[in-house]
This record gives C-alpha cells, sequence and structure tokens, in this order.
C-alpha cells in the first residue's frame, strides 16, 4: 500500500473567534479554564476535544452482521454518538446488508495528528485511503485514491457519513442557506432502479421484494448543495460540513429500511486519483462542557433491607460534589430530605470517574427521589413489596407475542395472527446464512434438500427481535422456566392459551398457571423436531433475505400456504403456493446441540407432570432414546478439537436432567463421571449444575463441592472490583445484561447452598443493574418496569419507534475503547436493545429469585 502520498497535515489550530462568539452566544460562559480546545489524537487512539470525539475505524464491520452502525467515522458531539459510517461506500444509503470495506491498514500518527485507513472492497479491487485531520475545531476528513474508481463504481462510490435520525428529530436544517425541517417519518425522494445495476447483496441475495419486476429502489437527495448545517438551532447538535470540492447529497436512508440514517455524500468523480474527494466538518462545541452527571439508581425501588447504592458517572471534567441526597416524597407538603449521604470516590472507569453514594441506612417504606446537585432522580419506592410484580409484564405480554404458530391477541389488539403454519423445508447444503446458520455437507435426517418436514408447525417462540426458532435458545429458556417452576411455583395466571385453537389472549385468565403453558409451548416445538429430525435442528428461520427483515405483524412474514414448486410465484391453489416462502430447517447432527435439547425435554418432563401428563412421558421417552442413540454416536466418533468441553458441558447438563428427572443409577453414574473433572478445568458454570445436582449425589456432595465454591469467592471478589457495579460488563458486539443476570443467578444457588461464602447482595447487585444501576443512562433495561424504562427496543415492533412490554434489553455495549451506550431514542442497534426468550425467561429467573431471598 502506498502511503507516502501527500496529505493536508496541520497542527492544532488556534480556535477561531467566530466559533468562540457562537458559544457564548448560545447562552454560556466563557472563563479562561474554558476555552473550545482543537482535536488531539488521545492514549485511546481517537480524537478527542472536550465536548467533541472523532473515532477513526476505532471499531470495524465485523463480517458477520455486515453494517451494524458501529463502525468507520463516528462523531461522539456533547457525550452522544450522532455520526457513523463514514467511509467510501457503494450505495447512497447503505443497508445492512450492503457491502461493507474491510480495513486492510490503518495508521494513527499522534505526532503529526491524524489517523488514516486504507479501505478495500475486495469485489471491485478498489482501494481507497481516508485521512481525518484535525481543523479549527472541527476536522477535515479526505478520500485519496492510487487508481480510479472501478467504472462499474463511477457514480456509485461516494464518501459518506451517516447522522442519526433520533439525534435530530424536530430540529431543522440549513442547506446553502436555503431551510428545512428534519422528518420525524421518511417521505423520500425514490428512485426505481433496474435489479442488473443493484450491487451485490449478502452472498448474493437482496434485501428488496422484487416481486418479479427486476428492480430496487433507493433514496435519492432530499438536498443537494455545498454547505449543510445540521441542527443550526442546537448548540448541543449543531454540526456545519461543507464540501471542498464538489456537491454534498443529503440522503434519508430510511426510505429503504427502517433502520437507515441520515447519509450524508459527496460521489467521487470518474477517472480521477489523488484527493478525490474532501470535506470541512465543524460540529459546535460548547466551551467548558461537562457531561450531566448520570445518577445510576434503581427504577423500581428498593427492599427496605437491601443495600442502596447509587453510582454516580462523572464527566471526568467534573468535580464529585460533597453530599448527595435522599428525599422522601409526602403526600402533601414538600419532599422531606431523609439523608444526606456522603459521596465516596470510585475512581475512572472507560471514559467516565465514578462516585457512590450509599442509603442503605433509610428503610421506611415511601416513594423517594436522589438528589445531585440540581439533579433530581424520578421517584421510585422503597417497601418490602416492589420486585412483587416485576416479572409480569414479561410473563404476561413479552413471552406471549414471542409465541410462534399462534394467533395472538390483547384486548382490542392483534399482536399478530396465526403464524409460520408452512413449517418448514429441508434447508439445502453447504449454505451460509445471513442469521449466521449454516448447513454443512449432509442434512443428517432422511430428507433431501428443500424437501418438506411435516409436523414442525407448533409451539416455539420467536428467538428474538426477528421470527427464527433458534434451537438452543429454546433449550435455554426451558431449562430456566423449570427451575423457576420449580423454585417458585409460580401460579400466575393472566393468559389463555389454547394450543388446539392455536389462539392466545392477553390479561384472560384461563385457569392454568402461564409459566407451565410457556414450558409446553417449548416443549411441543422441541418434541416435535426430534419426532421429525431424529434429532435437533441449528433452528427454523426464513429462507430468503427479502423476508428475514420482515418487521410487523409475523402472520404476513410467509403466506401460511405449502409451497408447490409446479405453481407460478403468488399462484394460490387450495393451502398451497408457489411463492418459495416456507422457513428452512437447519440440520445437522451436533452432540451439542442434541444434548442441551434432550435436557430440556427431560426437565420439561417434570414440570409438565400432573399438568399434561401426556406430553410429560412423551418428553422424557424422547429424551431417553436421544440419550442412548447420542452416546451411541459419541463412542462411534469421539468428540475431538476445541468443541469438545462444550460437548462434554452439554452431556452433563443432559445427564443431569435425566438423573433428576428418573433417578435411574446409570444417569447418577455417568453425572459422577463428568462433573468433578469439570469443576477441576473450570467451576463458573459448573458449580451451579452440581448444586442443582445435590438431591442426586447424596450425603457429603456439599462438602466436596465446597472447597471450588471458596475458589469461586476469589472470581467474585475480582468482578466486584473490575468496576463501579460490581458486576461482569461485556466488551464484544452485544451488551451485557445476560452475563449480569447469570452472574447474579449463579450467585443465588451458590448463596442458598453456602450462606456463609456468597453474599445475597451479588444477587441483589445483578437486578439494580438491570433497573438502572448502570452507566450511560439510568434507564431500566426492562420495558415497562420501574419508573423509567425502555421506551425503545429492537422487538418486531421497532419500525413504529416502540417496544414489546416486558422485554430485557442487552443494555449496555462498549464501543471501542471506551463508549458504554444504550441508545434511549433508538430502537435498530440489536446488541444494545434486542431482547431475547433467553435474557427474559433468565430475568422471570432472577426476580423472583431476588423475591425469594428478600422474604426471609
Ligand atoms: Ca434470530
Ligand atoms: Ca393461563
Ligand atoms: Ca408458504
Amino acid at each position: 500500500m502506498n502511503l507516502t502520498l501527500g496529505v493536508t497535515r496541520r497542527r492544532q489550530a488556534v480556535v477561531p473567534l467566530a466559533l468562540a462568539l457562537a458559544a457564548a452566544f448560545a447562552g454560556l460562559c466563557l472563563s479562561a479554564a474554558s476555552q473550545v480546545t482543537a482535536l488531539q489524537v488521545n492514549d485511546r487512539e481517537y480524537f478527542h476535544a472536550r465536548g467533541l470525539d472523532v473515532l477513526v475505524f476505532s471499531n470495524q464491520y465485523n463480517g458477520m452482521f455486515f453494517d451494524e452502525k458501529t463502525a468507520g467515522v463516528e462523531i461522539i458531539h456533547h457525550g452522544v454518538r450522532m455520526a457513523t459510517g463514514g467511509a467510501v461506500r457503494l450505495k447512497p444509503t447503505p443497508e445492512q446488508w450492503d457491502q461493507i470495506p474491510s480495513v486492510v491498514d490503518r495508521k494513527v500518527d499522534k505526532a503529526a495528528n491524524t489517523i488514516e485507513c486504507v479501505l478495500r472492497y475486495e469485489d471491485f479491487d478498489f482501494n481507497s485511503r481516508l485521512v481525518v485531520t484535525p481543523e479549527g475545531a472541527g476536522f477535515r476528513i479526505a478520500v485519496h485514491l492510487d487508481k480510479p474508481v472501478p467504472e462499474k463504481l463511477e457514480g456509485r462510490a461516494g464518501l459518506n457519513l451517516e447522522f442519526l435520525p433520533s439525534r435530530f428529530f424536530e430540529r431543522t436544517y440549513l442547506v446553502d442557506g436555503k431551510p428545512g425541517i428534519v422528518g420525524r417519518y421518511p417521505s423520500g425522494p425514490t428512485e426505481v432502479k433496474p435489479a442488473s445495476t443493484q450491487i451485490r447483496q449478502f452472498e448474493g441475495y437482496s434485501t428488496f421484494d422484487d416481486r418479479g419486476r427486476s428492480e430496487y429502489v433507493e433514496a435519492r437527495p432530499v438536498a443537494v448543495g455545498k454547505t449543510f448545517v445540521l441542527a443550526p438551532e442546537d448548540p448541543e447538535r449543531r454540526v456545519t460540513i461543507q464540501a471542498l470540492s464538489g456537491d454534498l447529497q443529503l440522503l434519508d436512508g430510511r426510505n429503504v429500511a427502517q433502520n437507515g440514517w441520515f447519509v450524508v455524500r459527496s460521489l467521487l468523480p470518474a477517472k480521477a486519483t489523488g484527493k478525490v474527494a474532501e470535506w470541512s466538518v465543524r460540529p459546535n462545541i460548547i466551551a467548558g462542557w461537562t457531561r450531566t452527571p448520570v445518577i445510576g439508581f434503581s427504577q423500581a425501588g428498593y427492599h427496605p433491607v437491601q443495600k442502596k447504592v447509587a453510582v454516580i458517572e462523572l464527566d471526568p471534567n467534573d468535580k464529585p460534589l460533597a453530599t448527595a441526597s435522599l428525599f422522601e416524597v409526602v403526600p402533601d407538603g414538600a419532599p422531606v430530605e431523609r439523608l444526606k449521604a456522603k459521596v465516596q470516590p470510585w475512581g475512572p472507569y472507560l471514559r467516565y470517574s465514578y462516585v457512590t453514594a450509599d442509603f442503605s441506612a433509610v428503610n421506611k417504606t415511601g416513594l423517594y427521589y436522589l438528589q445531585y446537585g440540581n439533579q433530581k432522580t424520578e421517584t421510585f419506592p422503597i417497601g418490602p413489596n416492589v420486585y412483587d410484580t416485576v416479572w409480569h409484564a414479561t410473563t404476561d405480554v413479552w413471552f406471549p407475542v414471542q409465541m410462534d404458530h399462534m394467533f395472538v391477541n390483547e384486548a382490542y389488539r392483534v399482536w399478530h395472527g396465526l403464524t409460520h403454519m408452512d413449517d418448514a423445508l429441508q434447508a439445502p447444503l453447504n449454505f451460509q446464512h445471513f442469521d449466521g446458520y449454516r448447513m454443512g455437507a449432509t442434512t443428517g435426517t432422511k430428507y433431501a434438500p428443500l424437501e418438506r418436514i411435516p409436523g414442525l408447525a407448533v409451539g416455539g417462540w420467536f428467538d428474538a427481535g426477528d421470527f427464527d426458532i433458534q434451537t438452543g435458545s429454546h433449550s435455554s429458556t426451558i431449562m430456566s422456566f423449570v427451575d423457576t417452576w420449580e423454585l417458585f411455583k409460580l401460579q400466575r395466571d393472566e393468559t389463555l392459551i389454547d394450543q388446539a385453537g392455536r389462539f392466545v389472549d392477553i390479561h384472560r385468565p384461563d385457569g392454568k398457571p402461564d409459566l407451565l403453558q410457556q414450558i409446553e409451548h417449548g416443549a411441543l416445538q422441541m418434541a416435535a423436531q426430534y419426532k421429525a429430525l431424529g434429532g435437533w435442528s441449528r433452528g427454523i428461520v426464513d429462507s430468503h433475505l427479502h423476508r428475514y427483515h420482515h418487521l410487523g405483524d409475523a402472520s404476513t412474514q410467509t403466506d401460511n400456504l405449502l409451497y408447490d414448486p409446479s405453481l407460478k410465484p403468488y399462484q394460490v391453489e387450495g393451502n398451497r403456493s408457489g411463492t418459495p416462502d416456507d422457513r428452512w430447517v437447519f440440520t445437522g447432527q451436533v452432540p451439542s446441540t442434541n444434548y442441551s435439547s434432550l435436557a430440556s425435554l427431560a426437565a420439561a418432563s417434570r414440570a409438565l407432570r400432573g399438568f399434561n401428563d401426556a406430553l410429560a412421558d412423551e418428553c422424557l421417552a424422547l429424551a431417553k432414546q436421544a440419550y442412548a442413540a447420542e452416546r451411541q454416536r459419541a463412542v462411534a466418533k469421539p468428540a475431538t478439537g476445541p468443541g469438545a468441553a462444550f460437548g462434554a458441558g452439554a452431556e452433563m447438563s443432559a445427564v443431569l436432567q435425566l438423573a433428576l428427572t428418573t433417578r435411574e443409577q446409570q444417569y447418577i453414574d455417568r453425572y459422577n463421571e463428568l462433573i468433578w473433572p469439570a469443576l477441576e478445568r473450570a467451576a463458573g458454570m459448573n458449580l451451579v449444575s452440581a448444586v442443582r445436582a445435590f438431591p442426586i449425589l447424596g450425603a457429603g456432595a456439599a462438602e466436596k463441592l465446597r472447597p471450588y465454591v471458596v475458589k469461586y469467592t476469589a472470581e467474585i471478589e475480582k468482578t466486584t472490583k473490575a468496576n463501579p457495579y460490581g458486576v461482569p460488563m461485556a466488551t464484544g458486539g452485544w451488551g451485557g445484561s445476560g452475563g449480569v443476570m447469570s452472574f447474579a443467578t449463579n450467585n443465588y444457588f451458590l448463596h442458598k447452598a453456602y450462606p456463609d461464602l456468597i453474599d445475597r447482595d451479588t444477587v441483589f447487585r445483578g437486578m439494580t443493574f438491570m433497573f438502572g444501576t448502570h452507566p450511560a443512562s439510568n434507564t431500566s433495561f426492562v420495558a415497562g418496569v420501574g419508573t423509567r424504562s425502555k421506551r425503545y427496543a429492537y422487538g418486531t415492533n421497532r419500525a413504529d419507534l416502540t417496544a414489546i412490554p416486558g422485554v430485557v434489553v442487552p443494555g449496555i455495549m462498549i464501543l471501542r475503547p471506551d463508549l458504554p451506550e444504550n441508545m434511549d431514542d433508538w430502537p435498530f442497534l440489536w446488541g444494545e436493545n434486542e431482547g431475547t426468550i433467553g435474557g427474559a425467561s433468565q430475568y422471570i429467573f432472577l426476580a423472583n429469585a431476588a423475591i425469594d431471598l428478600l422474604k426471609k
């Protein structure tokens, strides 16, 4: 790569007077200590100035889910990420599955104060070099080419930068002085183009539902000009972008995909090399800007005996106050200050600094708010029953809405009609699916590729914000439900679930515990899979990309008619159609999947005993049969390689559930063979498995396990000190709620068995984290639970900018290197806002575990 081309490099520039005046005009006081400073590359390898950060591929496209809107040039403006995706892109408004550039070289030059990246599109042998350099209080972004834009990409390749729509709602813009209002909803313009001009999307699939017309749609510019000013009226959001050559276009990506952003774009000129595009970007900076503290607390409140510690997240430039106060809201009269707590330093974590304030001393039942400086939090309760109802939205509404193969009603509204009655076809061989599923060289079933597999249109849940049945998450969900049933015997009945009529009615009791009905619904699908496939699938999922991104009523994702290739697309005969929209079953005999699946059936058979005996019998018979078959397979082909330990873990789970259900010696012996070496290798999850196995391990097991638990307390200690929240934090592309809830749940089991070793506060910390004691915001991560909770989530109704009540979101995603983020005004980042059945079932368990501990 030739990186020696001339680059305009500037040292830190003096802040233009105009900028300083603009900040003063915005009503802000300028002191000598609060000057606007220029961007400077910092030790974390991004540009930083007080109030503005510019990331240049600190985060990269990972190639798995393509464009996650968390890569490229990104702007964090007054603490919030408002721009992403800055790069050379091949479409006006790139969608998730459009081609993404790979970063083949990235140079961070601290001395020259510049960051540059070489980006490559392999399909077109097309390299470009992106150079970002501070200028004044903003920056320049330039594209350099050694070779001209490939002919195929002429008029297609452009410098793009995407702005988050919700950050600009109810604001305006100027294009070369001409005014416009930012639309709350997209309203074109668009154009229809021939399909032949479409640039290849993921694996050659198309996001566009073409209906046989050989075309697709692109957004056309809303405005064209030399200088854009977005949100001129808002000093926190105002950004000026000027094209130093050519034109700027403003496009609205929401016209082609609801998760699209506003795109500012300059087409790269044809037949040109050298510096082919350059912008000056000047986000307004409020001089001396300091981020408002985030007061982390439990929006759902606290039990009187619980520790009540607020974690206050501060701008590193902020000076902690000496105290924070707890006020009681009384029926009449002024709020009463009940406690002035001394603020304790915690220290730096990621990009902020943290302090805590402990209000544990207050235990009187009532309503309270916290005050830190001028900031008051929402009002929340302290009382013995605060957690009693926190799981209801998840069992009453969220889980019913996720139910597949059912019609789901709630009072006057229908959540979705009857879904996926055309399940399912055997997936084709050697196929990489867009949601991570893969088919290998054999089906592992008696079915040929694309042959109908009967019997699968029953039970199951949409695993998350999409519409697939993911087998692995079904196992863990069923197992978690069985734990919840066996330990807490939840009798709550607020939902009618009629399997024969395939009808669900929310807020309509039917005399049967909802939890058992959900276990039944999961078990029906898992049993059906084994009967049809002689094992378990990886999952059942949409066959085509243009259906996979479906939003809205799940019953319209497919036509519910059996695919008949002898008919034309959209032609219907009886219960058949010529539209190839039936979902595919991704099969292959995977030992860990088979073991964990049969484990869930063995567990379900216990819970269903006395509720649906026929299904309980069937689940157990299938589980035993599957276990024997899997052991045979294991003898024939012993597991090796990195997945072997995972397979052994899955077998342990299977054999434990069989042992607990049957108490047969063969399973007990095999469990003993597996568990103790596993504990030697790694305690973690295996500790909980062993505790759950006490009924079959007999006398002495608790003492034998104790040293491992003692060892584990060191892990808890480490986690407790790693960040101010005292829970594990995820660092990947998916938020950390699941890890937090696992930590709390494991500690519940261990506390029950070893109260002298494991503090129950580690369980409550997981709860209060979910309810708002977390970084970035203090919104409760369970929609509808707590005074302020998630209003937007990545559910099937996200196009309506709303959430399904009871959804439990992944929460805090940490963007590299140091930005904890959970968008509260935009639902479309799945890593932050997509609830899963695994997470939701885990949450129901944890809530009841906390209630259980607080009863005593
Ligand atoms: Ca999925
Ligand atoms: Ca019920
Ligand atoms: Ca169909």
